[in-house]
């Protein structure tokens, strides 16, 4: 007959109760064709950035070739990403958003 590890049980119901969700960093990377504007309302649109914070974030993309955009729990950064991806790709643009275990 199987045997079952109640402390490990118990340990991981615990585990699942209290710790804390894995959270990961979405950037935008730089291209050489997404115009600057457009980066912009992306930031305005996706990641509820003011004019001023989404153009200093799009300027670090443009200068430094990437940008936090935000962090998020895995399934809010995922769909962050899908939506910025299809977003760009319905306008034409290379734009490339990414996420990174925070
Ligand atoms: N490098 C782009 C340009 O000069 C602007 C850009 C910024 C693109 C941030 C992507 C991300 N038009």
């Amino acid at each position: 007959k199987e045997l079952i590890d109640t402390e490990s049980v118990v340990e991981d119901e615990v585990e699942d109760r209290v710790k804390e969700p894995a959270l990961y960093n979405v950037f935008l990377l730089n291209d050489d064709y997404t115009p600057m504007d457009f980066v912009v309302e992306v930031l305005r649109k996706f990641f509820n950035k003011d004019a001023d914070q989404a153009t200093e974030i799009m300027l670090t993309v443009h200068y430094k070739g990437k940008g936090l955009c935000g962090t998020f729990t895995a399934d809010i950064a995922e769909t962050k990403v899908d939506h910025v991806v299809r977003f760009a790709f319905e306008h034409q643009h290379p734009l490339k958003c990414v996420l990174e275990k925070a």
